[in-house]
C-alpha cells in the first residue's frame, strides 16, 4: 500500500472543561445578569454570524478584508521568513489564505481553536491546498494555559484577526496580551485586528441592522439555552438591544424581558422584571493610541499599523520586547 505523507498533524492543547450549565447559571442569578458571547456560537449561531458579516451596515469584516489583501505583502514583510504563523480562533482559516498568498516560504501554520471537528476538518483542507505547509492543528481554549507542538522555525508571529479581542473586558484582554508575549517570546510578533472609535450613529447601525440577523443572533442564545440546558425561554417575551455606551467605549448587548417572568433551566428558576436585562456582549473598540498604550504595557512594542481609507478598522503588527 502507498502511504501518503501527510502535512497536518493534531494536538491537544488543553481540555475546555468549563461547565456551560454552571458558568450560565452563575450569570443568570447575578445582578445585573450577564452571559458570556462565546455561548453565540453554537451551529444556527456561527451561520448567523456569517450572515452578519456580510450585512450592509456591518463593516468590521469587510474592512479587515480589504486591508488585509491591500497591505498582505508588507504583513508578510513584517512578519518575516522562517516565522511560524499561529492563527487564534481560526474556524475556517478563512482570513489567513489570504496572508498565506504572500508568505509562499512559510513552513509552518498553527490553527488554534476550540471547536475540535470544525478544526481538524479546516486543517485538513488546508493542508492539502499547501502541500509545502505543516499545519499543527491545535484544539485548546487560545484564552487559558495551552501547551504548543513543537516547532522548527525560530520565531513565532500569532495571527488574531476579526477585532475578537474587543470582546475581552480591560483586566481580561490585559492577561491575554501578557500571556500572548510569554508564548511568543522577545521578538515575537503579533498581527492584531482591532475595531476603532467612529461615528456613533456607524457603531449603533451595525449592531442594529434592519433585517434583523443581529437581533436573531442575540436571540439565538435563548434556543440554545431551552434545547442544551432544557429552558423555558419564550424568544417573543425578550427583545434585542444593542447600542454604543461612549464612556465606556464599547457597544453592548442585551436581552431585555419584555414583562416580568419566571423562566426554568432544569429545576432552577430565574425570575426577571420587566426591562431587566441579560447582558450577553461587550464589543471594546480603541483608538490607535489607546491600542498602543495597553499593548506597551504587556510587554509589546507597536512596529506598524494598516487602516482602511475611513479609519474604521486597523491591523497592528506588534513585537515582543
Ligand atoms: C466577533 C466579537 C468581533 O463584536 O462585532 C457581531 C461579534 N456581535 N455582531 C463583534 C458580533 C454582534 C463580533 N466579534
Amino acid at each position: 500500500m502507498k502511504t501518503v505523507k501527510q502535512n497536518v498533524h493534531y494536538h491537544v492543547g488543553n481540555e475546555n472543561e468549563t461547565d456551560m450549565y454552571i458558568e450560565i447559571l452563575n450569570g443568570l442569578k447575578s445582578s445585573p445578569k450577564s452571559i458570556s458571547p462565546k455561548y453565540f456560537y453554537d451551529k444556527k449561531g456561527s451561520e448567523l454570524f456569517e450572515s452578519i458579516t456580510m450585512l450592509r451596515e456591518y463593516y468590521p469584516t469587510r474592512t479587515e478584508l480589504f486591508i488585509l489583501n491591500k497591505y498582505k505583502s508588507e504583513m508578510a514583510n513584517a512578519a518575516g521568513t522562517n516565522s511560524a504563523l499561529i492563527e487564534f480562533g481560526s474556524g475556517s482559516s478563512e482570513k489567513v489564505r489570504t496572508l498565506l498568498e504572500a508568505m509562499p516560504e512559510l513552513k509552518e501554520y498553527v490553527p488554534i481553536d476550540i471547536s475540535k471537528d470544525f478544526l481538524y476538518q479546516s486543517a485538513r483542507a488546508l493542508s492539502m491546498e499547501y502541500p509545502g505547509l505543516n499545519v499543527y492543528a491545535v484544539s485548546a481554549d487560545y484564552t487559558a494555559k495551552f501547551e504548543m507542538p513543537k516547532l522548527e522555525s525560530e520565531r513565532k508571529v500569532v495571527f488574531f484577526p476579526g477585532s475578537t479581542i474587543g470582546n475581552f473586558e480591560p483586566h481580561e484582554m490585559e492577561d491575554f496580551l501578557k500571556q500572548t508575549a510569554e508564548l511568543l517570546k522577545p521578538g515575537g510578533g503579533l498581527l492584531i485586528g482591532v475595531d476603532l472609535k467612529k461615528d456613533q450613529a456607524v457603531l449603533n447601525a451595525a449592531y442594529n441592522d434592519k433585517k434583523g440577523v443581529t437581533r436573531d443572533f442575540n436571540l439565538n442564545l435563548l434556543n440554545r439555552l431551552n434545547r442544551e440546558l432544557l429552558a423555558n425561554f419564550k424568544l417573543e417575551d425578550f427583545s434585542h438591544h444593542a447600542f454604543y455606551h461612549a464612556e465606556k467605549g464599547r457597544v453592548e448587548m442585551h436581552l431585555v424581558s419584555l414583562k416580568n417572568q419566571v423562566i426554568t433551566i432544569g429545576d432552577v428558576q430565574i425570575a426577571f422584571q420587566e426591562g431587566e436585562t441579560i447582558h450577553t456582549e461587550n464589543s471594546y473598540k480603541f483608538t490607535i493610541k489607546e491600542f498602543h498604550q495597553i499593548a506597551a504595557m504587556c510587554g509589546f512594542k507597536p512596529k506598524k499599523v494598516w487602516c482602511d481609507e475611513r479609519q474604521w478598522f486597523t491591523i497592528h503588527y506588534l513585537e515582543v520586547i
